[in-house]
């Protein structure tokens, strides 16, 4: 790409945060007479360099893109007619505050719910939430990672943010369906890169071949969900072979003896039936990955996968870490050092300020659940709140850039649900699936049209990060932090939000940690540490466990009455002639909010269902073959790629395709959205990690006429 040609004026470059996914990579923005006219990365930051990924530089595009909300907008026909009034902000914030006051009136403010896309700026959010009264704050994670989190609180007392993967210096990393070079960050996939060219190891584990699995040194086309009998057996052999780190598994793991008698039966000969992998390699590649120790890396994974057993995936993954003793090495599993823990004072926080609701959340989390973390709650029991009152009623739910409609399961079982609601607001940049749905819909300027409270981020060296703001919004919109201080004003709750200007937040964030909104401004980012920062891992490792050590046997899963170590549950068989859907990340795509970028759009205009020849064969299905998808009573058209870079087992399609909204020109139709054949599965979830278990569709497929 090339920057767009300036005319006469004069050209600046802003520092700020990429928008376009929720990595937030540390941008440099182009300005030239109020207009944006080139992204790249900030090279301030170290290890990004001036790179961006390709929806990184698509920015420009969703600037530009006229097919995006423009006023705040109220509903006025039936919901998903797209009849709307277009309104002003004050109508649209009297609106919602009149709705909600009702809602409060009627069932008490533990009846409001946000949902997010949790992360970086979620401080501000969890202060409305709590601002209004309510203890019903929610991250979109039981979709994505909330297992992972889960597992490695129930091991280490922090969850999977208290940990940052050293991977730039590792010599073998293990990476269980973790494409790194596809569903990427840019620094991250840049730190791969220079550690394979630098002669690391990589064991990519995936029913499907990946842009990853290309790179890697090791490929095992494991059967889908069958990831926690290999790392059982990998556990097995380890302890078998005395190949644990001795020294630290005596300092900080407690509950050795019990592991090793649990995974006693779990022989490298055992899992080849589960996972199709040999059982000689298993053992070559325990040799190997000990040799390597404990520059090691077992990744604790993302779609690691979606099913009732993936908690126990990832929990055995951070074991295989702490074994190897590769807990705060150099190539291992790190702690992620906050403000405190490199001696700084860290951001001053909204949320913190603001007495805790007396009500217990809806879902439980941290009361019914003990071991549920209450921080981000387990949106999915948000439904049964909202359709029956269960336990008990929620009358108003906003969706702020979270789009449940395309990230949670299910989307006709949803919509039931959400029509028993009294107020749904989406506050997006794009016409998300949800606010096409919703009775108000208020538009977010852009990412390079506002600013956004400073983020902390956590790490080896903890870093405070800015998105100022480089350009003028183009239509009538407003940044997130104006919008909940103006409805919680009009709430009552105004004095929690006294701030004018986005520079009045920074200051507050700002008081007392030493740094300036000047100095932000200058780099974009302000490590909080000349260097990475190492704990002591004889002394020093702080494990938030009630021992203070790595806990095989967790007291909170006991109190929930589930097993700490579960014996491998094969997944549930296959209906005769199905599949088990998998699904994953376009490289040129954010989930699905992308799909109606001009450029974007171009790059990935559809999703074929990846289907191996065999099965194909079976069912007359050639090469770009039209078919029909089908589960449980919802079918849809497609076409086939037939390949056997996918398990026989499976079918593999892209996620974030299919969108419905007539608005979205370039998006509406194209392709199919694989949550609409995840019918039923709303309800499904993982007891141990919350997560939701949509990784268990089973579809069937046949050839149709052209
Ligand atoms: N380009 C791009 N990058 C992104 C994102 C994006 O939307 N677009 N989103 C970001 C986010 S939020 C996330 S969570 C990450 C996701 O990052 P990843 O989890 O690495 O990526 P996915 O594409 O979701 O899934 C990767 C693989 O999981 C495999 N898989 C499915 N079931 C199983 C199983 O049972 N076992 C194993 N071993 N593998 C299985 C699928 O075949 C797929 O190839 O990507 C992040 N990066
Ligand atoms: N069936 C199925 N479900 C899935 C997945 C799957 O592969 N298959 N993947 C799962 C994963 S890993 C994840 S992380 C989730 C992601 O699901 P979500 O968190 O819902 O997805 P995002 O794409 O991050 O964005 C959500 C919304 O935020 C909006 N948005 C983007 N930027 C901004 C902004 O600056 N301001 C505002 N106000 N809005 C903004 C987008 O337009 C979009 O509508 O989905 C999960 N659900
Ligand atoms: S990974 Fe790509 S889209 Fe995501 S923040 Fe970084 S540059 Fe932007
Ligand atoms: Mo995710």
């Amino acid at each position: 790409m090339t920057e767009i040609p300036a005319a006469a004026g004069t050209r600046r470059l802003v520092n700020s945060l990429c928008g376009m996914c929720a990595t937030h990579c540390p941008i440099q923005v182009a300005v030239v007479d109020g207009r944006a006219t080139w992204l790249q990365g900030n090279p301030n930051d170290g290890g990004m360099g001036t790179s961006l990924c390709a929806r990184g530089g698509a920015g420009l595009a969703l600037q530009d893109d006229d097919e995006r909300p423009q006023t705040p907008l109220i509903r006025v026909g039936a919901r998903g007619a797209g009849q709307w009034r277009a309104v002003g902000w004050d109508e649209a914030l009297d609106h919602v505050a009149r709705v909600l006051k009702e809602v409060v009136a009627a069932d008490g403010p533990k009846a409001i719910a946000l949902s997010d896309r949790g992360g970086d700026f979620s401080d501000l959010t969890r202060a409305f939430v709590r601002a209004l009264g309510s203890p019903n704050y929610f991250d979109h994670d039981v979709a994505c990672a909330r297992n992972a989190h889960h597992a490695c609180r129930s091991l280490f007392g922090r969850g999977r943010g208290g940990f940052a993967y050293d991977i730039r210096h590792t010599r073998h990393m293990v990476l269980y369906g973790r494409n790194i070079t596809e569903s990427l960050q840019v620094k991250e996939a840049r730190d791969f890169m220079a550690a394979m060219a630098a002669g690391a190891r990589c064991t990519y584990v995936d029913p499907r071949v990946t842009g990853t699995a290309c790179k890697a040194t090791r490929y095992w086309q494991i059967r889908p969900h069958a990831d926690y009998a290999l790392n059982l057996a990998i556990l097995h052999q380890v302890i078998a072979d005395g190949l644990y780190d001795r020294a630290f598994v005596a300092r900080w793991v407690e509950g050795f003896d019990a592991l090793a008698e649990f995974v006693r039966p779990y022989s490298p000969d055992w899992q080849a039936a589960h996972t199709g992998i040999p059982a000689a390699e298993l053992r070559a590649f325990v040799d190997e990955i000990a040799a390597d120790a404990p520059h090691v890396i077992f990744h604790g994974g993302w779609n690691t996968a979606r099913h009732r057993q993936s908690f126990h995936v990832s929990r055995t993954a951070y074991l295989l870490n702490a074994l190897m003793g590769s807990i705060e090495s150099p190539g291992g599993m790190l702690v992620a050092k906050g403000a405190a823990d490199v001696g700084r004072a860290g951001l001053n926080s909204l949320a913190a300020g603001i007495p805790q609701p007396a009500d217990p959340r809806v879902d439980g989390a941290g009361t019914t659940h003990p071991h549920w973390d209450p921080a981000a709650g387990i949106l999915h029991r948000l439904l049964p709140a909202v359709a029956h009152g269960d336990p008990y009623r929620v009358r108003a739910w906003f969706a702020y850039r979270h789009d449940p409609l395309s990230a949670l399961p299910d989307p006709e079982a949803q919509l039931r649900a959400m029509d028993k609601l009294r107020l749904l607001v989406a506050i997006d940049v794009n016409w998300s699936e949800t606010a096409w749905q919703a009775d108000v819909v208020l538009p977010e300027s852009t990412y390079l049209e506002r600013a956004n409270i400073l983020a902390l981020k956590p790490g080896p060296r903890p870093a405070v990060h800015m998105r100022d703001q480089a350009v003028a919004p183009r239509f009538d919109s407003r940044p997130a932090w104006w919008i909940f201080a103006e409805i919680a004003r009009r709430m009552g709750a105004g004095r929690h939000f006294p701030f004018d200007r986005i520079e009045d937040i920074w200051a507050m964030q700002l008081e007392g940690t030493g740094l300036t909104i000047e100095a932000l401004r200058a780099t974009g980012v302000v490590a909080l540490a000349d260097k990475p920062v190492y704990f002591d891992r004889a002394d020093g490792l702080p494990f938030k466990t009630p021992s203070g050590k790595v806990e095989v046997e967790c007291a909170a899963l006991a109190a929930a009455g589930l097993p700490s170590l579960a014996p491998y549950q094969p997944p549930e068989p296959l209906a005769a002639g199905s599949f088990r859907l998998l699904a994953g990340r376009a490289p040129v795509q954010t989930h699905a909010q992308t799909a109606n970028n001009p450029l974007l759009a171009e790059l990935a205009p559809d999703n074929p269902l990846w289907i191996h020849p065999g099965p194909a064969a079976a069912l007359g299905i050639a090469d770009g073959d039209p078919i029909e998808v089908a589960a449980a009573g919802y079918a849809v058209r497609s076409h086939a790629r037939v390949t056997d870079a996918i398990h026989p087992e499976a079918v593999f399609m892209l996620h974030g395709f299919g969108r419905t909204v007539p608005l979205q020109s370039r998006a509406c139709g194209r392709g199919v959205a694989d949550q609409r054949l995840q019918v039923g599965l709303l309800d499904r979830f993982d007891p141990a990690g919350g997560g939701i278990a949509y990784g268990e569709a089973q579809v069937s497929v046949r050839r149709v006429p052209q």
